[in-house]
């Protein structure tokens, strides 16, 4: 099965990660380089051995699209995985203790506040679809992928990037996912991720999922079949405090992979809403809730 790529990652990160005190102050055990890859035709990388979320995952891959950096337009979806650094940011500049309800409220319901507490900075969405060259035009780097799919599909240059040096210390937190690399072979149009930084317990099982609906949008725009999504991780690890869920989650056995499948054909990317994706035969183990580190 599959899913026995992910549940060797815990395996390995749990057996011989190297034990070190992280930037959150967590600590974490750590291993260096790894790779997966899936055949979507055989289904989507959702996990079945927990519950994994998925609609926040495309969630907030639509939200990427749309350009957007701002959490409100999450919150506004019920999105939530964002709020704790604009929060920490909050906390931390006006010495106000105010609570994680009452901060997504106030983001919310009141705009202005919004564009002061809420924006993550130059994230994802900015590079992504409007990254400032030195002249000061903005490249959409999604329109250019799309284009040379539909041109030059056989082209080694088809990828966008979201680490912007000159950005950088803008951002609330540097990307994680960074470069996205298309290829096209036999109407197929596969992908690779390539993601520097990897909380294997929280953060991986949705930027698969997210990764696999961006690239079966792309897919349906150019005409191609989904073919394999490949990732690759860099510093792959697990916090301290999700050893538990880790050892846990590998006591559980997997089940088939859904099908991730979109209900209609969109005019273009910026057209796809959330109600377009549908997973079919997806009959996980129960949720494992664990604390993000922040
Ligand atoms: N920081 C860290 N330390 N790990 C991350 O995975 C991470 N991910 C970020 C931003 N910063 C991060 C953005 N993505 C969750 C999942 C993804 C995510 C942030 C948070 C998360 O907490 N997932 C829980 C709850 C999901 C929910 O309530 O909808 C989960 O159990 O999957
Ligand atoms: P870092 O910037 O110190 O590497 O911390 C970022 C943490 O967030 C790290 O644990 C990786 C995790 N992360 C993911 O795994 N996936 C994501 O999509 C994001 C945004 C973060």
């Amino acid at each position: 099965h599959p899913e026995y790529q992910y549940l060797d990652l815990l395996n390995q990160v749990l057996e011989h990660g190297d034990r070190r005190i992280d930037r959150t102050g967590v600590g974490a055990l750590s291993i260096f380089g790894a790779m997966t890859r899936f055949d979507l035709g055989a289904g989507a990388p959702l996990l079945t051995t927990k519950r994994v979320f998925w609609k926040t995952a495309v969630k907030e891959m639509l939200w990427f699209l749309t350009g957007d950096t701002n959490i409100q337009a999450l919150l506004k979806q019920n999105v939530r995985i964002w709020s704790d650094w604009p929060l920490a940011r909050y906390r931390k500049e006006t010495g106000e203790d105010v609570s994680q309800e009452v901060f997504e409220r106030r983001v919310v319901e009141d705009d202005a506040f919004a564009q002061k507490w809420g924006d993550l900075g130059p994230v994802y969405g900015k590079q992504w679809r409007r990254w400032q060259g030195p002249d000061g035009r903005e490249h959409d780097q999604i329109a250019g992928v799309i284009d040379a799919l539909r041109t030059n599909p056989s082209s080694r240059r088809i990828l966008f990037h979201a680490w912007n040096v000159a950005d950088i210390d803008r951002m609330a937190l540097p990307p994680c996912h960074m470069v996205y690399q298309f290829h096209v072979s036999k109407g197929r149009l596969s992908c690779m991720l390539l993601q520097r930084s990897v909380d294997l317990l929280l953060g991986c099982p949705f930027n698969w999922i997210a990764t696999v609906a961006l690239q079966t949008m792309i897919a349906q725009q150019c005409d191609l079949e989904p073919g394999d999504f490949v990732w690759v991780g860099g510093d792959v690890h697990l916090y301290l405090n999700h050893l538990e869920q880790a050892r846990l989650q590998l006591t559980r056995a997997p089940r088939p992979f859904p099908k991730l499948i979109l209900k209609r054909r969109a005019e273009n990317i910026d057209d796809y809403r959330i109600e377009d994706f549908e997973v079919e035969g997806y009959d996980p183990h129960p949720h494992i809730a664990a604390e993000v580190a922040v």
